[in-house]
């Protein structure tokens, strides 16, 4: 029975579900249960505002969908099941896939939604358990070219600078992030440099919100990036703009920047921009005392993706905006924990904090920590995400999926389906009954962020405390004790966690970057920001001051030349198709559309077309209409608009059935990003509007 004191109002301080903002808020519990969300003031991050999807983000937790048994798919129809008997065949299954084909027909998916001591433990446990580096996450998917490409650029893959940081600067150059809408806290920061009166510039083919606020904005043609910026640097250093000094101590590489960019004196014909406009933005960007860019999915999501990251460093690196307090390259992280599950090593070439498993005695350290045989842990680069479903039913023979929704989230829906059918065994690990579950041969209930204790590093590698304020439902566990029961059910030692502390703890130990991040130093509302070496070391907000975090300290400056997307437009499908965000949704929609409101907002998918283009088609606003690819067709509703060029559509990735039935698998050749953002598709009007 519940007494007065259960149903008092209790505040738990706690970090939001959704985007790499990493929002501090307060979940409100009565007699335990959540009521409400709260404004959590004290966090330095967003000074207790939310968007509103943190305001909503208990809703969904309570909700009578919520996965609560394991279940087992028996004769082609799923039953419930203990744990003992799931955890029974899950083990057995993957140990005979593994004694018949080796460690790289297995693979596993960590997510970013999770806190990070779940994802250390999926890693921890494929790599003891069954000697694989196929270990990955969506940022794969996501942010995958921002670590290949930032790395290469300056040795380290991570956001140079915090969100605030933006007041610091100059100059904003933001180019193919729509931060208004999908990192709305970092936009307020945004709002708030232009009230100081600080010049912004949007670079996106797109009208979008956070178009709306610069002082200019350029529209460019979509998946040109590496041609525009190459013929913004032809102009600084013609007009002889670049920093000298900066580009002699601390970098490497000008000379073929210099050549490369001498072939983009005007290439208008590529980009669309005309060459003053060009001029006018590279002379601003370059003169400006202290310049930041801020850059988001238009760079990543494109089979130029790391290219065009490695674009942004050269920018930075030629006019010396890099390494002190406004300046930087800030790829706005997306995902809660998507910075987080990189860090945490489910990545298929590195260990925790990015140490390279082809390094021997990073390896002969993981041996030993984890109680493994001298020798043991695998030397080759995993398999990755994009990689693995490519190769599911060959070389992939079972999976496992903790937090991934792919039939909804990767490109090409139908292939995704296939492949995964052509699986010998497949786990899906979820909070709800997500649309890629029906290809699983097992379903286990986790718990979510609000049902448990962790952290979840945000995209300015700030590592924020994530608390539990009420119980999971039914037999759901915590993800890392699920991972546990399989070690320990395997015989493994090294996985005896009692609580998500003793994971983190565990994860401290092999890595020296984080050793300094202690659950003790996250209870202070702005937490810590990693590199933070020591107990002692204050953390590191800014990185790249006097020196690159590469082995040999410099930055490097790359020749890039412009690559066409892998499918453009032609006459049998004439439109171009980009995709994205809306404000209300994330991502799949599992979570946001249990949220009353959110789901109000925006009910049913929609696609933008230019008002020249539906005039043409005949087609009428929010009239239905069909759009198909070489991958498939879709039924959606017509939002006319001169937001989007004549030849190019928008649509939001949200919906089942959507944007991801049309895109196309192919990958940049560096990261194994599919090309999300860039299509060919047609339209065809199928009714009249009511
Ligand atoms: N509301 C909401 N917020 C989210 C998420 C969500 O699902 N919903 N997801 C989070 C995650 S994981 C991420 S990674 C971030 C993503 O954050 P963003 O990358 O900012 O969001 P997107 O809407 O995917 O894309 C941003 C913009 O890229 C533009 N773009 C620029 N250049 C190009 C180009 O050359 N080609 C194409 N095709 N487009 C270009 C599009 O016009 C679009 O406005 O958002 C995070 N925040
Ligand atoms: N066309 C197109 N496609 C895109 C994109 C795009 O811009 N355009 N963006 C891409 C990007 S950037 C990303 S990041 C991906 C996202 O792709 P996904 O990560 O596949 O998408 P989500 O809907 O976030 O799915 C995560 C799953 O995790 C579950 N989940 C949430 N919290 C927990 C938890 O604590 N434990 C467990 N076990 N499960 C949990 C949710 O219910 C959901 O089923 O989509 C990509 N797909
Ligand atoms: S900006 Fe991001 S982290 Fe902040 S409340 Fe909105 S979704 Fe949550
Ligand atoms: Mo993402």
């Amino acid at each position: 029975m519940s007494t007065m004191s259960d149903k008092a109002l209790k505040y738990v301080p706690t970090t939001c579900p959704y985007c790499g903002v990493g929002c501090g808020l307060n979940l409100v519990v009565s007699d335990g249960k959540l009521v409400g969300v709260e404004p959590y003031k004290r966090s330095p991050i967003n000074e207790g505002k939310l968007c509103p999807k943190g305001m909503t983000c208990w809703e969904h937790v309570q909700s009578p969908d919520r996965l609560t048994k394991p279940k087992i798919k028996k004769n082609g129809k799923f039953v419930d099941a203990s744990w003992d008997e799931a955890i029974d065949l899950i083990v057995k299954k993957f140990t005979e896939i593994y004694k018949q084909h080796g460690p790289k027909a297995l693979g596993f998916q960590t997510s970013c939604r999770t806190v990070n001591e779940d994802c250390y433990a999926l890693q921890k446990f494929a790599r003891c358990a069954f000697l694989t580096n196929n270990v990955d996450n969506c940022a794969r998917i996501c942010h995958g070219p921002s670590v290949a490409g930032l790395s290469l650029s300056f040795g380290s893959g991570a956001a140079t600078n915090p969100f605030e940081d933006v007041l610091n600067s100059d100059l904003l150059l933001i180019w193919g992030s729509n931060a208004v809408e999908a990192h709305p806290l970092a936009g307020r920061r945004i709002m708030q440099a232009k009230q100081k009166g600080i010049p912004i510039v949007v670079v996106d083919p797109r009208y979008s919100a956070t178009a709306r606020l610069a002082d200019k904005w350029v529209r460019f043609n979509p998946s040109t990036h590496i041609a525009l910026a190459n013929n913004m640097m032809y102009y600084i250093i013609k007009e002889g703009l670049e920093d000298k000094a900066f580009i002699a101590e601390r970098t490497k590489g000008f000379d073929d920047l210099k050549a490369m960019v001498q072939k983009y004196a005007d290439a208008t014909n590529i980009h669309g921009v005309p060459q003053e406009t060009v001029k006018e933005i590279a002379r601003q960007y370059a003169t400006a005392k202290n310049a930041v860019i801020i850059y988001c999915l238009g760079i990543t999501e494109l089979t130029t993706g790391t290219d065009n990251v490695r674009s942004m460093g050269n920018l930075s690196l030629v006019t010396g905006n890099i390494g002190r307090p406004g300046v930087g390259v800030n790829p706005l992280r997306g995902q809660n924990n998507v910075q987080g599950a990189c860090d945490m090593g489910a990545y298929p070439n590195v260990f925790a904090g990015y140490q390279a498993v082809a390094v021997p005695e990073n390896r002969a350290k993981h041996e030993k920590a984890w109680f493994l045989k001298e020798g043991s842990l695998p030397d080759w680069y995993g398999s990755t995400l994009t990689e693995q479903i490519n190769d599911a039913g060959t070389v992939v023979k079972a999976m496992y999926f903790m937090g991934l929704n792919p039939t909804v989230s990767y490109p090409d829906s139908n292939h995704v389906r296939q492949q995964l059918e052509k699986l010998d065994f497949c786990v899906m690990q979820d909070i709800f009954w997500n649309e890629s579950c029906d290809y699983a041969d097992v379903v286990l209930p986790g718990t979510c962020f609000a049902e448990k204790d962790g952290t979840f590093t945000s995209g300015e590698r700030r590592v924020n405390r994530v608390r539990k304020a009420v119980d999971g439902p039914g037999e759901s566990k915590y993800d890392w004790e699920i991972i546990s029961m399989l070690a320990k059910k395997m015989g493994l030692k090294g996985f005896d966690w009692k609580s998500a502390k003793d994971v983190w703890d565990d994860m401290r130990a092999v890595t020296p970057g984080q050793f300094g991040v202690t659950y003790e130093k996250m209870e202070k509302p702005e937490s810590v920001h990693w590199p933070c070496p020591t107990i002692e070391h204050p953390g590191t907000p800014i990185l790249h001051i006097g020196k690159f975090s590469a082995a040999d300290g410099k930055g490097t400056m790359f020749g890039l030349e412009y690559r066409p997307p892998a499918e453009v437009a032609d006459a049998q499908y004439p439109f171009t198709l980009m995709t994205g965000r809306v404000i209300f949704h994330y991502h799949t929609r599992t979570q946001t559309d249990r949220a009353a409101q959110l789901h109000y907002e925006v009910p049913e998918s929609y696609i933008q077309i230019n008002t020249e283009d539906a005039k043409k088609l005949g087609i009428q606003e929010r009239e239905k209409i069909k759009v198909s690819s070489r991958r498939g067709e879709i039924e959606t509703l017509a939002r006319v608009t001169d937001d989007v060029a004549p030849g190019v559509l928008y649509m939001a990735m949200h919906f089942h059935k959507g944007a991801n039935t049309l895109t196309n698998t192919a990958l940049d050749p560096l990261s194994k990003m599919p090309e999300l953002k860039h299509c060919a598709v047609k339209v065809e009007k199928i009714a009249e509007a009511k």
